[in-house]
């Protein structure tokens, strides 16, 4: 049966704690001196023998390896998947998608695309979604991403395209970024960007944590049952706590205060107890339905609204553990979407054939060699046994004299299972043609599906597309560029072209002909993903000198039992004095952070307290930079004070019987005897749920 604690078992044999160990070389000799080189004489040259010297710089200078071409920049954790019935049997001969007694182990890697390994989290790209099933039949990589779609359809414009995203190669700028000429140039000439472009365009490309992102296979798989029935697979991962994004000004704000944001936010979840947890679900298409859509099965530019076939729900996966060390897992964990098992096979999507040969390809560089399924956080839990020798860094000792099939000298062994011993059996698909360069015709049409997701946003997600098309393509210095990309865009629709146009010095172009339909697909809108849970969301508490210690400890407690995480922030750091002089913890300094930081922001009362935030520039720039984010803000009555100072001058103070106004997102309350009102966490909490308050006058923000 497999466990959940089989692959932790197995790594525990290699992990290794410092504890109570003397330091020695990589040969295990006592070293009692590391400061000084030996030398000939106390200012004499360093001498060639001191092999403790030369150990240790060798080391470091070899500590680098190639950092990947593509999703350099990411974090990991390890979990578990446990499906929930045993219902997909039909479908799948996969034994972790159908036994719901096994907990299979997973390791999960989250990354960006565009930037280095040192690149800040919260840029404007893609998000990858990696992860990797540990089962009883072998490893299986589910490789995707937090968009259903891709920028290409045939792999062989990969190189093209990464080209075009990476960092210019003159000067090798910008870093991490999407908005400069090479990528908006590439997009302009190949139309099948375009549906992507809206994805990346939109506040999926900004997303507020990882645990709070959905993932996508992208591609369309196989499933294959036990009689070798196959059926046309999409997978889909639904976050629990709903799918949220932050604001564009944020994600460049936090790129200086915090470029760590989604690895900390990662890290310190899991590292809490609050661990991350996903649905699997997948959409399923008998063979016979194949051609029975308006786009290609295999053109991964499109996907099927679920609309039309429904996503259904098979399992869920928790990641409940960090690494323990970066490099060694994280870094080198090397996934491969031809890691499949039996009952998962593949489908002919132009761009999976292509990326079953680029995984394998890349880690032979990057890992060093043939052998990299050695290192630790690679290994199956599943037993391994090749006729694969030697190469770099070769980990096993393979014993005995027969290293071939087949042999007699070593007994036949390894054997080859047969029927009903669990081999990979490929599903015979038939396939015929003349050999050709050349795209389907049925790949052909690049606007429909991009044009229904512009359909399916709310006004609110439409204005960022809107805001996003014109920050990057203001950033194109070519306007033949700028001008093409607006009329591939005409050709999605024109009010958003015009609108782009508007924003650019463009010329707002003609109506062009396009695919001018009016259908939406609910299910793309972020809007409709709101989970009634505020759960891990943070809350900034603003605080001076004679704050109401009560209300604070009220605010915190009433908070946590939500799940969330109130924290106070001082004008300075340390502690700050209550209004009955107790000592009040502080966990941050205004100063250090920033509102963008935070999921909202309430001011308590205490009138030296308030008065004091008002005085202080960095405390009302939190407030406003905060509603201006769309964010809940709070306060109670006499936090009004600064919420004004703030800009926030509609908001009114709650009175008689009406103890507690939520207006615009803006919650406040009249503390009573026992405090703050109940109904004032109860219904700051109800506003946080939805994330973000989008209709808002944000005209009352002070610039
Ligand atoms: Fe990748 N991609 N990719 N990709 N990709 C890599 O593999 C590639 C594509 C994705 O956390 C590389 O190990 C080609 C689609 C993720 O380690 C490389 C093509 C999707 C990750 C590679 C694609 C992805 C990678 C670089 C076009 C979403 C990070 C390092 C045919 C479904 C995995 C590495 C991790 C990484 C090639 C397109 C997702 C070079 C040739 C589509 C999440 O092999």
């Amino acid at each position: 049966m497999t466990s959940h604690r089989d692959k932790q078992d197995q790594l525990d044999e290699v992990r290794h704690d410092p504890q109570d160990t003397y330091l020695t070389t990589q040969q295990g000799v006592r070293i009692g001196h590391t400061d000084d080189s030996l030398t000939a004489g106390a200012r004499g040259p360093t001498l060639l023998e001191d092999f403790h010297a030369r150990e240790k710089i060798t080391h470091f200078d070899h500590e680098r390896i190639p950092e990947r071409v593509v999703h350099a920049r990411g974090a990991g954790a390890y979990g578990y998947f446990e499906a929930y019935d045993s219902s997909l049997a039909d479908y799948t001969a996969a034994k972790f998608l159908t036994d719901p007694q096994r907990r299979t182990p997973v390791f999960v890697r989250f990354s960006t695309v565009a930037g280095s390994r040192g690149s800040a989290d919260t840029v404007r790209d893609v998000r990858g979604f990696a992860t990797k099933f540990y089962t009883a039949e072998g490893n299986y990589d589910l490789v995707g991403n937090n968009m259903p779609v891709f920028f290409i359809q045939d792999g062989i414009k990969f190189p093209d395209f990464v080209h075009a995203v990476k960092p210019e190669p003159h000067n090798e700028i910008p870093q991490a970024q999407s908005a400069h000429d090479t990528l908006w140039d590439f997009v302009q000439l190949q139309p099948e960007t375009l549906h992507m472009i809206m994805w990346l365009m939109s506040d999926r490309a900004l997303p507020r944590s990882y645990r709070m992102m959905q993932g996508f296979g992208v591609h369309t798989f196989r499933f294959v049952n036990a009689e070798g029935t196959g059926t046309f697979v999409k997978f889909h991962w639904k976050p629990k706590l709903g799918t949220h994004s932050l604001v564009w000004e944020e994600c460049q704000q936090v790129g200086g205060k915090d470029p760590d944001f989604n690895r900390r936010d990662l890290w310190d979840a899991i590292e809490s107890g609050n661990f991350p947890e996903w649905e699997l679900g997948v959409q399923l298409v008998e063979e016979s339905r194949e051609h029975d859509f308006d786009f290609d099965l295999l053109d991964a530019t499109k996907i099927i609204p679920e609309e039309q076939v429904p996503v259904r729900p098979v399992g869920r996966m928790v990641l409940d553990r960090n690494p323990d060390n970066f490099f060694a897992e994280t870094e080198q964990v090397a996934f491969h979407t031809a890691n499949v098992v039996p009952g998962i096979d593949f489908t002919n999507d132009p761009l999976l054939q292509a990326r079953n040969f680029s995984y394998l390809d890349t880690q032979l560089i990057r890992l060093g060699g043939p052998n990299f399924a050695h290192i630790p956080v690679n290994r199956p839990v599943a037993e391994v046994s090749t006729n694969q020798r030697d190469g770099f860094q070769q980990h096993r000792i393979h014993r005995g004299q027969a290293s071939y099939s087949n042999n007699s000298l070593g007994g036949g062994c390894p054997v080859l299972a047969g029927a009903g011993e669990g081999a990979f059996e490929h599903y015979q698909e038939k396939v015929e043609g003349a050999k050709i360069r050349q795209r389907s015709e049925s790949f052909q049409d690049h606007y429909t599906q991009a044009r229904l997701f512009w359909n399916s946003m709310a006004w609110w997600e439409r204005e960022h597309i809107i805001a996003a098309f014109r920050f990057e393509l203001g950033k194109v210095e070519h306007v033949h560029v700028r001008e093409g990309a607006v009329a591939q865009i005409n050709r999605i629709d024109h009010d958003l072209a015009v609108a782009v146009a508007e924003g650019i010095g463009v010329t707002p172009p003609e109506a062009a002909a396009g695919p001018g339909h009016d259908d939406r697909s609910p299910a793309l809108s972020q809007a409709n993903s709101v989970q009634d849970t505020i759960a891990t969301r943070t809350i900034a508490l603003l605080v001076s000198d004679g704050v109401d210690q009560a209300e604070v400890a009220q605010l915190r407690d009433g908070f946590a039992e939500r799940g969330a995480i109130a924290e106070v922030l001082g004008t300075r750091d340390g502690s700050v004095r209550g209004a009955d002089e107790s000592q009040v913890e502080v966990d941050r300094a205004i100063p250090t952070v920033s509102s963008a930081l935070y999921d909202a922001v309430i001011v308590p009362g205490g009138t030296d307290s308030v008065q004091a935030l008002s005085k202080d520039g960095y405390a009302a720039h939190f407030v406003a930079e905060a509603f201006k984010h769309a964010k809940p803000v709070g306060a109670s009555d006499e936090g009004l004070a600064l919420l004004q100072r703030a800009g926030l001058d509609f908001v009114r103070h709650a009175g008689e019987g009406d103890n507690v106004v939520s207006d615009q997102g803006v919650v406040t309350a009249v503390p009573g005897g026992a405090g703050l009102p109940a109904e004032f966490i109860e219904e700051f909490a109800a506003v946080l749920a939805g994330h973000r308050v989008w209709d808002r006058d944000t005209t009352q923000v002070v610039a």
